[in-house]
Order: C-alpha cells, then structure tokens, then sequence
C-alpha cells in the first residue's frame, strides 16, 4: 500500500531524558504545528530525529523510544551524534544556512567542518530512509536541514515520486552565490520531483540561481535538467484554522494576566516568536519605545505582552539576542512604567495550546514584524483564533504571509514611524472595519488552510510524477531500442538524418568551439562506410564549417537550416532561389543589441543571421532576446522572413525554408527501408514532422516534441549510434 513519509529534521514529538526518565512532547515551531493535522489524515509516516543524542540512550532505552514513536506516533527516528548535533543542527544549518537565506549575512559561518558535517547527516538520513521507503511510496523531504537528500536518495531510487518544500526564504542570487556549497545544494534539492516555496520570489530566485550557477533553464515552472525535469512552483503554507478557532479555554493565568493588562483600559498589543533575530524582536521593542514617545497618550494606555519562545539556545548569536531582549524590555519598562503600569509583560518560554489561542483572543492588535520570514504562521494563527472578527494585525511585507494578507496594516518593520503610524491606527480603528479586514482573510486562510496546502502539493507531485512517466514511456527504452536496432538490419537502404549541435556533440560557449572530437570521428566513419547507409548532417550551421569539419566523410548535408543541401557528391546547391538584400537592414538593429548585451555577439550566415547570447547575462539575455524579437517581428512583418528562437540564439531567415522540406531533398529520392531522424532543439520538429510514420524519430533531451522517441543527452545518442555500427559487424 502506498504510503507518504514526511522527512524532516525534528519529528512532531520531541524526546527528553530526564532525571532517567523518558518523555515525550510535542515539538514547537511551524512545520510540526502545521502539519500534525494533515498528517494525521494520510497514510503516512513521519522520519526524523527525536531529539536525543545517540551516545545519550542505551540499547534498550533506544527500542522504548522507537517502538513508542512507532505505534504513537507512526514516526520512525535515527539517532544523531552530539558531536553532530553541534556541527550539522547548530552549525551549518543555523549558523551558515538560517542566517544566510534571511538575509543575515554578517552572522553566517562558511566552515569546511560543519559542511562535512551536513553532508554526513544528510547521508544518514539518506541511508536509513532506504531501509524504510517502499517501491509505491512517496516521499516529501521538508526545509533547509535536508537540501542534499532529494539528490542522495534519487540516486538509490531512481523511481521513486521525491517532493521537497523549503519553509524559509529562497535568498536572492546575490545572496545565495556567497555559499561556497551552492553547486552541492542546489544539485541536492534538484534530486526532487517537485520543489515548493511559500511564495512564487522564492521560486524566482530560486530558478534564477539553477539558470546561473548550473546552467539549467526553466520555462513555465520546470527546470529541465540532463535526464529529466524538476518542477518547482510556490504553495503559501496554511494552518489548521479549525483548530484555533475551536479551541476552548478559560485558565485561570490567563484571566489573571488579562485582568492586571487591562488596568486603566489598556489596549493589548500582542508579540509571539521563537526567540530568533529574523522575527525582529529588538527592533519591535525599540519601536514600542518610539510609539509610546511619538504618542505619549497611549502611555498607561497599552500594553506589549511579549511572548518568546526559547530556541536554538546553543547558538551564541541566539544568547545574545535574549542578553538585549531582557535589558530593553527592562529599560521600557523602568524609563515608562508607573505603579499601576507595566508597559511590557514579557514571557520567556513556551505556552501550552489552549494558552496561546487565550492570547491571541486577547491582543488587540497583533504585531508581527518579522525582518525576514518565510512564511509565518503566528499571523494566520491570530486571525484564525478570532471567532469575534475582531483584532489588527499589523503585518512585516518582510514576511511571505503578506503577500497573501494584504488587508492586514502592511508595514517594513525597519521604518520606525511607519510601524508606530500603524500602531496608532490599528489600536484606534473601528470595529466595523477591524470585522471588515478581518472577514476577507479568514475565508482565505480557511479556504487554503493546511489540508489544502499539502494536497495541493501532493496533487503536483502526482502530476509531475505523470509527467515523468509519459516522457518515460517514450523514452528509448532497451526493448524499443532492440526493435529499433532489428529494423536497421533488416533494411538495405538506410536513410539517417543527425542534427550537429546538442545531438552530436554538447553546446560550445563559443560556435566554433563545438568540433568534432576523436570518438565522433570514429564513430562517423563507421557509420558511413557501410554502403547501406545514407547519412545527411542536416544542421543550422553555415555550409563551410560543415564542409571543413565533416567534408571528409560520405555524407550528404544541410546547412542553415535546409537552405543549402549537399550529396555525397560534395556539391552544393540551393534549394529554391532566395536573396540575402535584407540583410542590410536587419544587421544594424541585431548590432544594437550586441552593444547593449555584453558577451552576445552576430553570426552571419549566407541566408541568416544568428544574434547568440549564450555568454550574456542569462536573464538579461533573455529580457534582451524578447525585446529583439519584438522588434525583429515588426521589421519583418512584409518580407519573406521569420524570426525564430533556439537555444540561446534569436536567428532571421528566409521563410518557407527549414530542415522539413530539405529532408524531402532525400525521403523522396527513394523509397527507404530505414528511416532514422535525432535533432534536439525546435529546428528539428519541422524534421521529425517531415518524417514519414514508420521513421524513428528521436529527440534528444526533454520538452515537447513531435518526435516519436527520446533519448536524453548527446551521449547517448552516440552510444547508440554505436551500437548499431558495432551489432553490423556480428550480423
Ligand atoms: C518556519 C519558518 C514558516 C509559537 N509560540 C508558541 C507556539 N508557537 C508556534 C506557533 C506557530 C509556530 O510556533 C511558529 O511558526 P512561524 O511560522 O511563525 O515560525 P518558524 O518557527 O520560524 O517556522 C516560517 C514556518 O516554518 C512554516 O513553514 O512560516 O517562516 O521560519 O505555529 O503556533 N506554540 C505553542 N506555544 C508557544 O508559546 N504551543
């Protein structure tokens, strides 16, 4: 039976050992929050750590915990070291990776130990989950502590369906590029299916690295990577909005704490984080300070109940920022407070369920102002615990849950005035428009709550599983082959086209870089000295290059894409008459564009023009490539031209001539027995589509093609390529 194991670093149940004793309890923090209840619905198990040591527990105290966690909890648990408790969890992924992807670049560490410690962890997880995972089941990895296992276990399991969410931001290049490991971690997250975000700037830079540091382009959502293609798309994480809005309570610390906050009718203003610098504590209690100065009649108006969550206390940057955050809230509270007026009320742990919701039934206002934020659940959380419609939430544009809660006081938690202007407005807005806001993201939190979220996940993994399986069923398989391999022996009289670049041989930086290498050579020689065999270069590049690179095989060939055709007698000849005047007009307009793309540059055929700009900037390339288009189709609109894209080139040409019709140059000489066609990019779709039914057609790489097979990478069309010359001997 299929199941879906959940992969994250810390399961939903953390492990103690106290005084001997083991306890269990719920983990804090917003991926355990979030998806215990989704959980909970699926046939699913969760794999990760429980939170103790290994050197911590004995032998039999290990089998308690895991038989415990396993007929509980449907979780299974690996044991980490505390040495690697220090290097991985501590260190790279909360002193290089978390500090690095908020932004927060003066606190990142780049260590070459606590790396090797990350990938070792990564490669524990890696090997126990090959233990556990199934044939049928799915695997969804969560965050930034795993970013190397989607790739570690796609290479054990080739097969199996790997989704992976990342719950903080997706840093912009500029940032990410300062990773010495860049290469290694987005390999690792591209082992995956399908990559999710909470928002689609996630994606973007995300997609703008893959194209930049590896080279991977993306078009509508998918990366299309050497042997298959990796979705990647933004699903903002929701809540379980029925459990806050139903959860029921009446403690008596509550009603204590509620009763000394509203003395003198203070408003409450509501601050609840894990102790973190991210959600911009200091800074909310420095513009706490500001507000009550800016607006001194809120002084014994309001009060700031500031709840902290203790986290990642091992980490030193965490210490101090409690060091600041228990000296400011005792400076407020000593330059404002009064005998019946505590500004601040400030709790250092963590709340129990029932608590949390009493709190955020309370707070007037609920201040969230994180400096960098992923998603940040809290605010779901406030809005989703107000039965009554009531309450302000003040919101950071910093956090990914603003671009989903734009009715919420939108404010850039750096801008002091802004955020004290917000304040002034939230505590003194009217309940008909608190009710009005409030009304308007409830049904979208409701609507999109945490259920939703991961089927909507889990709906995408499946179809990019889909996906993969029809390209796999097309994809030249062993049998497919053989059969293909059969009737080339059967015929007499082959005919077999090969496009040059990308089907031949790789992409050059440089078009004149790309020339045929020893094996090519090789392997073009066998294949055209067997009489049976008609081959045909049929290329975009210009008749000499081909001539002086592959004139001294027994080839028939196409230059510019079918302008030009050559026999085996060695002369060429054009196909239909056509006339290069407009050439003159066009070069000065593609000259622009060189000047204004630095690294693009104008190759000058008889009958095209070529602007390339695999050296550019790939996204000002692209920009560049579109505006050109634009252009190039205006100029064009009444000549016999067309103006088409290939792989980082935008050429001009004659219309009415591709490598479909200069095919028919030799399809229809005779009648074939065989029949082969291998091209890579679109060019080559007007080939394939020439071709007749019973040819094999067979694009090289991913995407959409009229082609009737695919093979993945030029190597492998060389291989079988020379597979087919080398069974011709054994025949
Ligand atoms: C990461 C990303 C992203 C807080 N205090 C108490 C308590 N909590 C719970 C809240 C909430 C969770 O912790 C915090 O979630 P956030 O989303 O605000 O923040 P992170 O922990 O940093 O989470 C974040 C999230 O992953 C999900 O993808 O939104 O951006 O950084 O659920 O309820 N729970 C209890 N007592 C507390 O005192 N019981």
């Amino acid at each position: 039976m299929q199941r879906l194991i959940l992969v994250s670093n810390r399961l939903p149940v953390t492990v103690e050992k106290r005084k001997g004793e083991i306890h269990f309890k719920q983990s804090v923090g917003g991926l355990a929050t979030g998806l215990s209840s989704f959980y909970q619905t699926y046939n699913s198990l969760w794999f990760g750590w429980c939170g103790l040591p290994s050197n911590h527990v004995k032998g039999n105290e290990r089998r308690t915990i895991e038989k415990r966690l396993r007929e509980h909890h449907a979780s299974h648990t690996l044991f980490i070291s505390r040495n690697d408790q220090r290097l991985f969890y501590s260190g790279f992924c909360n002193k290089t990776i978390w500090p690095l992807f908020h932004y927060f670049t003066e606190y990142a560490e780049f260590q070459q130990n606590l790396w090797q410690s990350y990938v070792r962890v990564n490669r524990l997880f890696c090997h126990q989950l090959l233990d556990i995972i199934g044939p049928e089941d799915i695997v969804w990895i969560h965050d930034y502590h795993l970013m190397l296992l989607p790739h570690m276990l796609r290479e054990k399991l080739p097969a199996t369906q790997i989704g992976f969410f990342l719950h903080i931001p997706f840093p912009s290049y500029e940032i990410f590029r300062l990773l010495p490991w860049r290469q290694e971690i987005l390999n690792g997250i591209l082992g995956s299916d399908l990559i999710g975000f909470h928002t689609y700037d996630y994606v973007r830079h995300f997609t703008s690295s893959v194209r930049r540091l590896l080279g991977y382009e993306h078009t509508f959502g998918q990366i299309a990577l050497e042997h298959r293609v990796a979705k990647v798309d933004a699903f903002p994480m929701g809540i379980d909005t029925e459990r806050f809005s139903t959860a029921q309570s009446d403690s008596k610390w509550i009603n204590d704490l509620q009763i000394k906050c509203r003395q003198n009718n203070c408003g409450i203003i509501l601050s609840i984080d894990r102790l973190d610098y991210t959600k911009g504590i200091i800074q909310r209690l420095k513009t706490f300070r500001y507000f009550l100065e800016k607006y001194p009649e809120f002084q014994n108006r309001v009060t700031l109940i500031l709840i902290a969550v203790p986290s990642r206390t091992g980490v030193r940057t965490y210490q101090m920022q409690k060091q600041q955050i228990d000296e400011m809230v005792g400076q407020i509270n000593g330059q404002f407070g009064t005998l019946g007026w505590m500004p601040v009320w400030y709790f250092y742990r963590q709340m129990p369920f029932h608590n949390l919701v009493d709190l955020y039934r309370m707070g007037d206002v609920a201040l969230v102002t994180p400096l960098r934020d992923g998603m940040n659940l809290v605010a779901k959380e406030y809005l989703a615990s107000r039965t009554d419609n009531m309450g302000v939430l003040v919101l950071s544009e910093m956090a990914g849950a603003a671009h989903e809660l734009s009715e919420a006081i939108i404010v850039n938690p750096n801008h002091m005035d802004e955020v004290a202007d917000a304040l002034q407005t939230a505590l003194g807005m009217p309940a008909e428009e608190q009710k009005e806001r409030n009304r308007v993201m409830q049904q979208r939190i409701q609507r999109y709550n945490v259920v939703t979220w991961a089927e909507d996940f889990m709906d995408r993994l499946a179809h990019a599983r889909s996906m993969r399986d029809e390209l796999g069923a097309r994809i030249l398989s062993e049998d497919t082959q053989a059969y293909l391999e059969k009737e080339y022996h059967r015929g007499r009289s082959r005919l077999i086209f090969l496009d040059y670049d990308g089907t031949l041989v790789p992409f050059a930086p440089q078009p004149d870089q790309a020339k045929p290498d020893p094996e090519l050579d090789g392997l073009l020689e066998k294949l055209t000295q067997d009489p049976k065999n008609e081959v045909v270069i049929i290329s975009g590049r210009d008749r000499e290059t081909l001539e002086k690179w592959l004139g001294r095989f027994n080839v028939g060939m196409s230059a510019e894409h079918g302008v030009w055709v050559m026999e085996r007698s060695g002369h060429w000849h054009m196909l239909e008459p056509i006339q290069d005047a407009w050439k003159d007009e066009i070069r000065p307009v593609m000259e622009r564009f060189v000047d204004r793309t630095p690294g693009s540059f104008i190759e000058e055929k008889s009958f095209s023009l070529v602007w390339h700009y695999r050296k550019a900037d790939p996204e000002l390339g692209l920009i560049r490539a579109s505006e050109l288009k634009d252009t190039l189709l205006g100029l064009t609109a009444n000549l016999n031209l067309v103006v088409s894209e290939g792989s980082k080139v935008l050429e001009v040409k004659h219309g009415g001539v591709n490598k479909g019709r200069a095919s028919q140059f030799w399809t229809m000489e005779k009648k074939w027995d065989f029949i082969m066609a291998i091209g890579d990019d679109w060019t080559d779709e007007d080939l394939f589509e020439a071709m007749p039914e019973h040819a094999f057609s067979i694009k090289v790489g991913v995407g959409l093609s009229k082609a009737r097979f695919y093979v993945l990478g030029h190597q492998r069309v060389r291989e079988l390529l020379m597979q087919l010359t080398k069974q011709k001997a054994k025949v």
